[in-house]
């Protein structure tokens, strides 16, 4: 699909912050995978529709999450996690996205999981230090996103976790494995 016709079949689903979110998301995820050699045109079309199903009702994505393939445990944990999931197969069923990369870009992005691909981590990086986000710490990670790929999403894993311990909030599993498993790509692990 050309970006064009992709931003604006997103435009209707979004609220004009998600939105300019949505294109800032885009610009940093086509300006790392040009640092890291990854694909340009797939890290623009999966930051373009990472946040597609962000305002879809919860007892619809709670529907399509009982209905498709996608882990029955998510509905165990708070439904700010349904939407990358979800929107990973509204993109093939409305918009005929059927390229599992991308596809599971836009799962993963707002948890991460362990291996994750080099087109996972672009998005899951992009997300966090697109240029409007001002979260404590991100000025370090926004530094390392320049250096190294890994350590950059190990940095966003890490802080997005301490903070949602902070708040007392429950841990999707696969946020802990993403941390876990770029724990041991950095260091080995311990
Ligand atoms: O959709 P965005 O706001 O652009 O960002 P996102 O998809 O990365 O995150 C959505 C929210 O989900 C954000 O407030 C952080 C939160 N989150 C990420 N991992 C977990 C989580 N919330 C819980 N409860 N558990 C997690 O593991
Ligand atoms: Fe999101
Ligand atoms: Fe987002």
């Amino acid at each position: 699909m050309k970006i064009e016709l992709a931003i604006e079949k997103v435009k209707p689903h979004l609220t004009e912050a998600r939105f300019r979110h949505t294109l800032r998301v885009a610009e940093t995820a086509v300006h790392l995978a040009g640092v890291y050699n990854g694909s340009i045109s797939k890290a623009e079309l999966a930051a373009v529709f990472h946040d597609y199903a962000k305002y879809r009702p919860l007892r619809e994505m709670e529907h399509w999450i009982k209905k498709s393939s996608l882990p029955k445990d998510l509905l165990g944990y708070h439904s700010e996690l349904w939407h990358g999931p979800v929107g990973s197969l509204l993109v093939e069923w409305e918009h005929g996205i059927a390229d599992t990369e991308i596809q599971d870009a836009i799962h993963f992005h707002t948890t991460g999981r362990a291996n994750m691909s080099k087109l996972e981590k672009i998005i899951f990086l992009a997300d966090y230090i697109e240029p409007g986000r001002k979260f404590p710490g991100v000025e370090e990670v926004r530094e390392m996103a320049q250096q190294d790929l890994t350590k950059a999403c190990w940095m966003a894993s890490k802080n997005t976790i301490s903070h949602l311990m902070k708040k007392n909030a429950t841990i999707y599993p696969d946020s802990f494995y993403a941390y876990n498993d770029l724990t041991n790509q950095i260091n080995g692990g311990v």
